[in-house]
């Protein structure tokens, strides 16, 4: 059932320069493990410019999401006042832990940004970005208004969009690293898989809401419960134990709470689209244990498709060696499904703070009136020019190094103000305050 042709354009989360190991979020293993070391904002945010350059190499629509001006003052004016930088010294010598917070440059993770469903798939014909509330965690919970603005003045001239701003706070959502599309291409109709985990960030209710005010038919929608085992051993989003795209499905046999789950999923997929077989890629406990899983992020991999039609697995490096290695070989070799590449990208500043290469990305497939009309009212598509640009922001702005302890210096927050400006200039971006 194909309509329109659907492009599917990868958004880049661009690490802000005060990117810090701050362990914010316990229940992420890296973050936890790497608390209170020294960061490279700089190297942090070109290594994320590589990965936007990839996937251009590669032949795929890339663009990027700009960052937000940290430390955000607004919280900070909660509880101390005066002008900023007399807020954040205060902040800095009476509050420190708050200050992290604040300061967390965690918009990277733009997996996190919004819930995505393209217009081919919803019933009112429209395309719809629910931005995620992301309650559970300050430092991210923070994050929601200003996202919610930048992805309404990207997608302010697009036709038939929708941008939604972030549900109520008791309904905990943390956006398309919960969330799946299944579907024969891009263009096909598409079957959504949503993850919840009561005991982890996503509550069923959320994904509920979230499906319905995107108007998708019930019979392309399929709720699945996380296995409550595996956020406990540090998968804190379906995004650290499966990935997809189109119709390739890779996921570890333990990811969902009930064994007949997987199942339940086949057939789904198989009522949508009775002619084109899922292609389901189960990793079992014996080649790769969850904790590896975890320690190596290779679920956390994005699985694009080329222009030619096959597909290429783009993988941290912490997964390029070892049993990781050895499956992720496997699947290259493995005829029976359309991945023929793999290529390893080094994201080490990020992979620390527990954000590989798909916690980096949000997808957002597009008819062709959606497409230029993105391309006329902003520059956020990863070409050389931007990228020269923000490259060139990066060196100017970024600090080489970073410890939490650094976060109260002015120039910090004076240097990401700046940088800010130059930077709405050249996306076309309205600046945030
Ligand atoms: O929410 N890390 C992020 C990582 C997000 C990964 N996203 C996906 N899996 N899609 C998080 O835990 C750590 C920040 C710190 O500790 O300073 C952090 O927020």
């Amino acid at each position: 059932m194909v309509s329109d042709h659907m492009q599917e354009v990868i958004f880049i989360g661009l690490p802000g320069p005060t990117h810090h190991y701050g362990g914010l979020s316990l229940d992420n293993v890296a973050a936890t493990a790497n608390r209170g070391s020294r960061s490279s904002p700089r190297q942090a945010a070109l290594q994320v410019l590589e990965l936007a350059r990839l996937l251009v190499s590669l032949g795929l629509e890339a663009a990027i999401l700009p960052p937000q001006l940290r430390p955000q003052v607004g919280l900070l004016r909660q509880h101390f006042s005066g002008d900023d930088d007399k807020v954040i010294a205060q902040a800095a010598r009476l509050a420190p832990e708050l200050l992290e917070k604040a300061s967390s440059a965690s918009a990277m993770w733009v997996a996190n940004a919004a819930t995505v469903a393209p217009a081919v798939d919803c019933t009112d014909g429209k395309l719809h970005i629910s931005t995620a509330n992301l309650f559970t965690h300050l430092h991210r919970r923070i994050e929601a208004g200003d996202t919610y603005h930048a992805l309404q003045a990207i997608f302010k001239g697009t036709p038939q969009c929708e941008v939604h701003p972030p549900l109520f706070s008791n309904l905990h959502d943390e956006g398309a690293a919960n969330h799946m599309r299944l579907s024969p291409s891009h263009s096909d109709v598409g079957l959504h898989i949503f993850v919840y985990g009561e005991e982890g960030r996503q509550t069923l209710a959320a994904s509920q809401a979230i499906a319905a005010q995107h108007h998708l038919p019930e019979r392309q929608t399929l709720f699945l419960r996380q296995n409550p085992d595996i956020i406990r051993a540090g998968v804190f989003h379906n995004d650290v134990i499966a990935v997809s795209n189109e119709q390739v499905l890779l996921a570890h046999e333990k990811a969902y709470a009930d064994k007949e789950d997987m199942a339940r999923l086949v057939e789904a997929y198989r009522a949508l689209h009775p002619d084109v077989p899922l292609t389901t890629i189960i990793i079992t406990e014996a080649e790769l244990s969850v904790e590896e899983a975890v320690g190596t992020y290779l679920f956390n991999s994005q699985i694009v498709t080329k222009p030619e039609g096959a597909m290429a697995m783009i993988a941290p490096i912490e997964a390029g060696s070892g049993k990781a290695a050895a499956v992720l070989e496997r699947i290259r070799t493995d005829m029976s499904n359309p991945i023929d590449e793999i290529v390893y990208i080094d994201l080490r500043q990020s992979m620390r703070n527990g954000g590989g290469p798909a916690c980096l990305r949000l997808r957002v497939p597009m008819n062709v009136a959606q497409l230029s009309a993105v391309k006329n009212s902003v520059n956020v598509f990863a070409d050389d020019a931007l990228l020269a640009a923000i490259t060139k922001l990066i060196e100017t702005y970024y600090p080489q190094e970073l410890s939490p302890q650094d976060l109260g210096d002015p120039v910090l927050y004076h240097q990401g103000k700046a940088m800010m400006v130059e930077l709405s200039e050249v996306m076309r971006l309205p600046l945030l305050p």
